[in-house]
């Protein structure tokens, strides 16, 4: 009899449950869209193909992401990217630190110029509590952080020449970020900011509009042969642009357990994928993408700590400055971090 009834209580469990299963799998939609800045063939957006590939494959094609690359869901304009993430425009991003700190304030951390020393420090920073904390201010902004890649430690390259003091950048047209950050940086530095969408800088440097620009070596500057445009690199780490791939909360929310646990592992092997792609060649004794650089004419100045620290100065007001924006502690905690990553 009781084996009777738990039968019975199994088959119209089944009965009720299936029909939920299906309309939950048929509530997806047939396609979501993942937003990137840059273009496909760069590691950033390898990165979301990848992202995206691990996605498809694992949930059976439940979840088709796919991806926008050139900042094509928002015409062009980088800094509108959170948005049209937070509203759903875009359901997913892997998106720079920079393009989202004018939407949210704390990410101009990383624009701190010269914080970061060395990809050590940036780990101390991305992959531990400080991370986590990030993850909790997306969270409240209705975003859901799913692991960290990487553009970069940002390079500066000119057309004029070789810059290894600040004096040596006096004037010069250099291309940034539209972020109120890096304008201020360039100005404290000597140069003359003109700040662009990427779409627009890579005209500009056609034209020779600007005399030079700030992006990674691996990430930017290789793939989009910059050479092209100018003969002189610096190497000087004053800023580092991670990528953070991320989730609208609400869209995340309407996937099963199993497929949000199958997205969270994706970002995370795509993320930790992304990176060493981003790294490779840059990090001592293995520092063949300067070589790179070199094979194809520029002259490349690398600065070390000590030479660093006239940049550090020259932009230690506007350091200062920004600490209350991304938050006293916040940098506090960072620099604490930081500081025990090198010992
Ligand atoms: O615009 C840039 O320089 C780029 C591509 O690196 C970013 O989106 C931050």
């Amino acid at each position: 009899m009781l084996k009777r009834t738990l039968v019975f209580a199994m088959v119209i469990g089944a009965l009720i449950w299936m029909p939920a299963l299906a309309d939950a799998a048929n509530k997806y939609k047939k396609e979501y869209k993942m937003s990137v800045v840059v273009g496909p063939k760069l590691p950033w957006g390898q990165g979301a193909t990848k992202f995206a590939d691990l996605v498809r494959e694992r949930t059976d094609g439940r979840i088709n992401i796919k991806v926008y690359t050139s900042s094509s869901l928002m015409a062009g304009k980088q800094t509108n990217e959170f948005l049209i993430h937070r509203n759903g425009v875009a359901e997913f991003c892997l998106a720079s630190t920079i393009n989202w700190s004018t939407s949210i304030k704390e990410l101009n951390l990383f624009n701190l110029p010269f914080l970061f020393p060395d990809y050590k420090a940036l780990d101390a920073v991305t992959q531990g509590e400080i991370g986590e904390e990030i993850g909790g201010l997306l969270k409240k902004k209705g975003v859901t952080l799913l692991g960290w890649g990487e553009n970069g430690f940002r390079a500066l390259t000119n057309s004029k020449g070789p810059v290894a003091k600040p004096e040596d950048l006096d004037g010069m047209k250099i291309r940034v970020v539209g972020t109120p950050i890096f304008i201020e940086i360039m100005t404290a530095l000597g140069a003359n900011p003109a700040n662009m969408n990427w779409g627009d800088a890579q005209i500009a440097f056609q034209s020779g509009n600007v005399d030079g620009q700030e992006n990674p070596v691996v990430g930017i500057e290789i793939p989009v042969k910059i050479w092209q445009f100018h003969k002189y690199a610096t190497i000087w780490r004053y800023v580092i642009d991670p990528l953070m791939f991320t989730v609208n909360s609400k869209v995340m929310a309407g996937f099963s357990e199993e497929d949000q646990k199958i997205i969270r592992q994706a970002a995370v092997e795509a993320g930790e994928w992304q990176r060493a792609l981003a790294r490779k060649g840059l990090i001592a004794p293995d520092l063949s993408a300067l070589d790179t650089l070199r094979e194809n004419g520029m002259e490349v100045v690398v600065l070390d700590q000590e030479a660093r620290k006239a940049f550090r100065e020259k932009t230690a007001s506007v350091y200062k400055k920004w600490v209350p924006t991304v938050g006293a502690e916040l940098v506090e905690k960072a620099e604490k971090a930081i500081a025990a990553s090198q010992k």
